[in-house]
């Protein structure tokens, strides 16, 4: 946290410029695994020259304020920087190979853009020309496509239909102008399965040409994207269909999802985008919110309407918009409970009702390898921390259900996060607060 739009801009720099040796770098980027090299198997990784912030960048939590409009604030992600070129914005992607910490204690070999996954958020205005310049370092050919953009049908990015694919190593330009605003996305239409599975995609978001149009004081945005990666491995699974095992909002997992820090009083805006295989019913507690913009742009508002959950099915955007009236730390969180959960709840013995005593180490004693976990008797609670009673995971494996809250463990691993409101977060800064201090008397207790 509190890195600055500058380091951004340099991170990318540094990418564009070192992107061209396309060198393969060792296990060096092993900061937050806890795991020696002897146990990472190799990977192409692109050479960057601090990879440790190509793992996990911190957010830009307080975006300055652009010329004409209120940039937004991707978790866990960042805005990709662009050159005026006589009037056209151009932007640089490359995708590649990258490694990807979905939490501490777990990282993950991806496919991405610039050094992450997802890639950087395209953040431009309603009118401007703009300019992609495509760069293939990935190991097989692909394209972009621009999700959900008006645009000349050969801008389009479907491999075979509107252009060639893009071969390794080549570089191709797609080149329009924005006739709409709101919430899009970019993913390759190109051996999709297995791109999108590996974690090949981002977000767009085209700004209102009138700055007053559509103003909120907080714009946040993220990918829901959903991954199959053993227990103790490191790289998806792309033939996967339906059993996901790591459901992630920005290829994050809960506890490493940036939470949203707004003030009492300010507008607030959340756009999500789905290139899961599923939908996800996104809940938030404390207030109700309108869906402001779809897919298709923005909701009149004669036709919006309260509520606390907004399914976003395959391939749809969503952006959600609220007054943050309640102070509190507030979930904000997908309603499938499977969806919050890690890699180890799935596909486990149902146990319920059923004396077990000790018979995972009894069982994992006679098999050491062999990864016993079932179900506890009273249900799964009972391992949300697991590893703390003495229960090694496998490595480079998060535990099914983590995350330390002020009163016990918070028993999500997933598509979770918080929304959190402060009377007295000073203005401007939007940094973490920590967590809520309750007015005495408002804390549900014993009785
Ligand atoms: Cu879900």
């Amino acid at each position: 946290m509190g890195q600055n739009r500058r380091d951004f801009l340099g991170l990318s720099a540094t990418l564009l410029a070192s992107a061209g040796l396309g060198a393969s770098l060792k296990a060096q980027e092993h900061d937050h695994g806890g795991h020696g090299e002897s146990s990472s198997p190799k990977r192409h990784l692109t050479r960057v020259e601090d990879p440790k912030r190509v793992l996990s960048p911190a957010t830009v939590i307080t975006p300055q304020e652009g010329k004409n409009y209120n940039p937004v604030v991707t978790l866990n992600g960042w805005t990709l920087p662009y050159e005026m070129k006589e009037g056209v914005k151009e932007f640089h992607l490359i995708a590649e190979p990258v490694v990807r910490e979905f939490a501490p204690g777990m990282v993950v070999n991806c496919w991405g853009y610039n050094g992450t996954s997802p890639g950087p958020t395209i953040e431009a205005v309603e009118g401007d020309r703009v300019r992609l310049i495509v760069t293939n370092k990935l190991p097989e050919h692909t394209t972009i496509h621009w999700h959900g953009l008006i645009l000349p049908n050969g801008m389009d990015g479907v491999g075979g239909l509107t252009q060639p694919q893009i071969a390794p190593e080549e570089t191709f330009v797609y080149e329009f102008t924005l006739v709409q605003s709101g919430t899009f996305m970019y993913h390759p239409h190109a051996d999709e399965m297995v791109q999108m599975a590996m974690g090949a995609m981002g977000m767009f978001i085209i700004h209102p040409k009138n700055p007053k149009e559509h103003r909120v004081d907080r714009d946040f945005c993220f990918l829901l994207s959903s991954y199959d990666i053993a227990p103790g491995t490191y790289t998806p699974n792309p033939s996967t269909m339906t059993e996901f095992n790591l459901w992630t909002f920005n290829s994050r997992v809960f506890p490493g999802i940036d939470t949203m820090n707004v003030r009492v009083g300010d507008r607030v805006r959340i756009r999500v985008g789905n290139l899961t295989m599923t939908n996800h019913p996104i809940h938030m507690h404390g207030h109700t919110f309108e869906v402001s913009c779809t897919d298709g742009g923005w909701v009149p508002k004669s036709a919006r309407w309260p509520e606390v959950t907004t399914d976003v099915a395959v391939g749809q955007m969503r952006a959600i918009e609220f007054v943050a009236k309640h102070e509190g730390d507030w979930s904000i969180h997908c309603h499938k409970s499977h969806h919050t959960m890690g890699p180890m709840g799935h596909s486990i013995p149902n146990m319920i009702g059923v004396k077990q005593d000790d018979i995972a180490q009894k069982i994992s004693d006679l098999l050491p390898d062999y990864m016993y976990m079932p179900m506890g008797k009273s249900g799964m609670a009972e391992m949300s921390d697991m590893a703390d009673m003495g229960m090694a995971l496998p490595e480079n494996t998060l535990p099914m259900m983590s995350g330390q809250g002020p009163f016990g463990p918070i028993e999500m691993g997933g598509m979770f996060t918080l929304v959190k409101v402060r009377k007295n977060q000073p203005k401007g800064d939007y940094s973490d607060p920590g967590w809520y201090t309750h007015p005495s008397g408002t804390v549900a207790k014993k009785r």
